[in-house]
């Protein structure tokens, strides 16, 4: 480097966004990237003394634990005070605890499941850090699939092909504004989702991508309970349907393409497997009802002219229809997912450009990048011992019934008799339904360990804290999936108090454990991300991009990777399905799935299905609890990270937050907006700020979700929805979770409403 040159620029990364660091004399600024087309202001705040004051500071064990050891009051937890201790006696506390499990238990009953985001960097990411240490350590039980997909991943591979791949091979954004005429949406598609890409985004791609498919002549079309989930630049027509309704939907669009033949034969029969079993039940010949417009119009809400009208657009017209991930994680989330691939192969053009679908366009800035596909940096997280894993949202139905039996993906399971839990980079007091139960089932385990940064409820509600240092306070190397980039990303300031990496945590419990090479094989930090850096540019070299040595990519900051040609979904296949088969057992899309139809169960069939959601507007529970909560993914943050910072707090009416229903169904209860609501039904109780408007159906409320769980007796006050929602399995095929089935009762909250205030330290008390 010369010598004046200016000091290279510094960045960092998180899933919502590269950050330039910068410093002056007030300390150190975050700034989103000058090129970046769509910047957000999502985790700008995350320096601030606000979000630095919920920080853990200290390790910190809860009282009676420390007292009186291993399962002491279990029911305390999150109520009980803490003490804090030197980081000697916690590692020591820590390590003699996994060591006693494992030795009386065995591996298999220490879940480190611990599902979660986690911060951006490949090295520092604290799930694989987790996972890595207690495979080191013997083994845990684990988890399969996430919250996010939780239907969709386990059916899709039976019947068209694996989601990691499917979300990779979406279509991009350019050549649907060449060719595609008519984009067809369940669910919208959110720009404030793809805001993230799970490893951070370079270039956000909404809402100008959907700007300049509009210029280009694509109309669109929202079908859904909500209408502000599509840029207003589409000027998209929007089809109010009642939630969870999109099957029964989609069914009265491909009887009327039946119907009118309106279908492409030729491509059923080529491509797919199956579809005369689905079409005698379309027809009603299977089950004596006819899925027409008439009888999708009684259950969605929709005018039956409305979807003749839609089919026959969809017919003569090059459409892609897309659904949002939202509508499979409800009861039943299997059958959206199967019929959008049904309904988009009778359309007959999947495979070609604009044509076809997509599961989950807006759900991630990925999803449409033109971005190659390309081998990014990861850390092995070694071998698990143990076999067992739980269908990720089951983690209370294990807890709470250790021994119990349920399906999953044609197997029958048993929970393990859990003793420890270990978690490290998720909130599942943010992310698990129905938290009242939860707690209960958080109850049962002798010992919960939580590494965490901030005091959520999570390490509210564990035995002992461990402060993990934020992606700001250590090196680490950014890179997202088709994000086009690899970032170096700078330490921007020092860890705050005792705070330490997850991989020093764990080098120091490998290291009382026995287990100290295993895990860190001779390497510091500094030693695994140079390794992990010259793995990835090695196998990049094979693909024929070239990176710089280590030390030069450490100088340089932000390499740009280069995009791809552009995408057009399983274009090989449509070409030539026998030198390109899916992945199915008879590598066609399965329109009638053998596999499925054998393992007989009595929600999920051998074809795509309108089952009745177990809570929904047409439920006869609707009279008691008549309004359907939609609780969708936060616009101001991640999940429930940052949760009080100035991003966060601007979306919230006087810290609390928004309920957004239908005016009619506001006046219906005296309700204006700002006032406190109570949001309640038989699970629980919570409170939110009103906020009537016209663009969400009546029936139907809404509630973001990433408010931090504070709960006063009984009542939960900063507007968290899954006090209310169910936890329970989308089907005894894919055990997803289902929190867009929920239905509740919203009334004015009489009494002076105590102020939210989770984002705090907890009370300490000294040992
Ligand atoms: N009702 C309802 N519930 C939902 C959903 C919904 O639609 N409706 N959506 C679901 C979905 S799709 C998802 S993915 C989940 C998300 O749920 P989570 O992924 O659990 O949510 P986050 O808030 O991102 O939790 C990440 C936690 O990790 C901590 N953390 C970050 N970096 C580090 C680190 O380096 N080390 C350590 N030790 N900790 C760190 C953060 O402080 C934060 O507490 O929520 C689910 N819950
Ligand atoms: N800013 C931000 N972006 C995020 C996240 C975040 O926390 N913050 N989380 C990320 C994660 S982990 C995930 S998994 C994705 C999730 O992506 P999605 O699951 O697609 O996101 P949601 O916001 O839950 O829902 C999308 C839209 O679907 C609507 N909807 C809900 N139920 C129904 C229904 O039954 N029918 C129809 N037609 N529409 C329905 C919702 O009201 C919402 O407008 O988002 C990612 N993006
Ligand atoms: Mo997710």
């Amino acid at each position: 480097m010369p010598k004046d040159a200016p000091p290279a620029t510094r960045y960092t990364s998180a899933h919502w966004g590269v950050r330039e660091v910068r410093e002056d004399a007030g300390g150190v600024i975050l700034h989103a990237l000058a090129d970046d087309p769509c910047p957000n202001a999502i985790g700008l705040d995350q320096l601030t003394p606000e979000v630095q004051s919920a920080r853990v500071r200290r390790p910190a064990v809860r009282e009676s634990w420390l007292r009186h050891g291993p399962g002491a009051d279990p029911e305390k937890r999150g109520q009980e005070r803490f003490v804090e201790v030197e980081w000697d006696q916690a590692l020591d506390l820590v390590a003699a605890e996994i060591d006693r499990v494992r030795q009386a238990h065995g591996n298999g009953a220490i879940f480190g499941g611990s599902y979660g985001w986690s911060s951006a960097g490949r090295f520092h990411h604290a799930q694989s850090q987790v996972h890595r240490f207690l495979n080191a350590a013997g083994g845990y039980v684990a988890h399969r699939n996430s919250y996010s997909l939780g239907a969709a991943t386990v059916i899709l591979p039976h019947v068209l092909m694996n989601m990691h791949r499917l979300m990779e091979c979406h279509t991009d954004w350019q050549t649907l504004a060449e060719d595609c005429e008519l984009f067809v949406t369940f669910g919208g598609v959110p720009d404030k989702n793809a805001q993230i890409s799970a490893g951070g985004v370079r270039r956000h791609h909404l809402p100008r991508a959907l700007g300049v498919m509009r210029e280009s002549g694509t109309e669109f079309v929202n079908i859904g309970p909500v209408a502000d989930n599509l840029a207003p630049e589409t000027e998209a027509t929007w089809i109010p349907v009642r939630p969870n309704t999109d099957t029964a939907f989609m069914l009265a669009l491909a009887y009327v393409l039946a119907d009118e033949e309106l279908l492409d034969r030729a491509f059923l029969a080529s491509h797919c497997v199956g579809f005369p079993q689905f079409e005698a039940y379309l027809r009603g010949e299977s089950d004596a009802c006819p899925k027409t417009p008439d009888w999708a119009a009684e259950i969605t809400g929709a005018p039956a002219e409305t979807i003749r009208d839609l089919a026959r657009r969809m017919a003569s017209h090059r459409t892609t229809v897309n659904m949002s991930w939202s509508l499979q994680r409800a009861d039943h989330g299997e059958q959206p997912c199967w019929m959008l691939v049904t309904l988009a192969a009778m359309l007959g053009q999947i495979g070609l450009p604009g044509g076809g679908l997509g599961i989950g366009y807006g759900a991630e800035n990925l999803l449409g990048s033109r971005g190659r596909r390309l081998p990014g940096p990861t850390l092995s997280q070694g071998i698990n011992e143990v076999s067992d894993f739980i269908p990720v949202a089951r983690i209370a139905d294990m807890l709470l019934t250790p021994g119990g039996q349920y399906t999953y993906d044609g197997t029958t399971r048993t929970y393990a008799d859990i003793r420890l839990v270990y978690w490290a980079g998720g909130n599942p007091f943010h992310h698990h339904q129905d938290l009242t139960r939860l707690r209960r089932a958080w109850a049962k385990p002798e010992t919960i360990v939580v590494n965490e940064q901030y005091w959520t409820a999570t390490a509210r509600h564990a035995d002992i804290v461990l402060p993990a240092t934020t992606a700001l306070e250590r090196e680490d190397i950014g890179y997202g999936t088709l994000e086009e980039h690899i970032v170096w990303m700078s330490r921007a300031s020092e860890p705050l108090a005792e705070a330490r990496d997850d991989y020093a945590i764990f080098s120091a419990l490998s290291e009382r454990l026995g287990v100290a090479q295993r895990f860190t094989e001779g390497l510091d930090a500094e030693g695994w991300l140079r390794r992990l850096y010259d793995e990835s540019r090695q196998r990049m070299g094979g693909e024929g991009v070239d990176l710089p040595e280590f030390d030069a990519f450490r100088d340089q900051g932000l390499i740009e990777l280069p995009p791809g040609n552009g995408t057009v979904m399983l274009e090989d296949f449509r070409r030539d399905p026998e030198a390109h088969p899916l992945e199915t057992p008879s590598g066609r899309i399965e329109i009638f799935s053998d596999t499925i139809a054998a393992m007989g169960l009595p929600d999920c069939g051998g074809h795509p299905m309108w089952f009745a959601p177990r809570e929904w507007l047409g439920a006869p529970e609707a009279q008691r609890w008549p309004l359907h909560m939609l609780s969708d993914q936060p616009k101001g943050k991640l999940h429930s990270q940052l949760d009080h910072g100035a991003t966060s707090m601007a979306t919230k009416l006087d810290g609390r937050e928004p309920l957004w229903m239908n005016p009619a169904d506001a006046e219906a209860r005296g309700l204006a907006e700002g006032d406190v609501v109570m949001v309640h039904n038989d699970r629980g109780r919570c409170l939110a700020a009103a906020m009537p408007d016209a663009r969400i159906m009546a029936g139907t409320v809404r509630m973001a979700t990433g408010s931090w769980y504070h709960e006063v007796d009984g009542l939960e006050i900063a507007g968290n929805p899954n006090a209310l929602t169910a936890d329970r399995g989308a089907s005894g095929l894919s055990q997803g979770a289902v929190a867009q089935s929920c239905l509740v009762e919203v009334v004015r909250f009489e009494e002076t409403a105590p102020t939210p205030a989770p984002w705090s330290q907890p009370a300490f008390t000294s040992a």
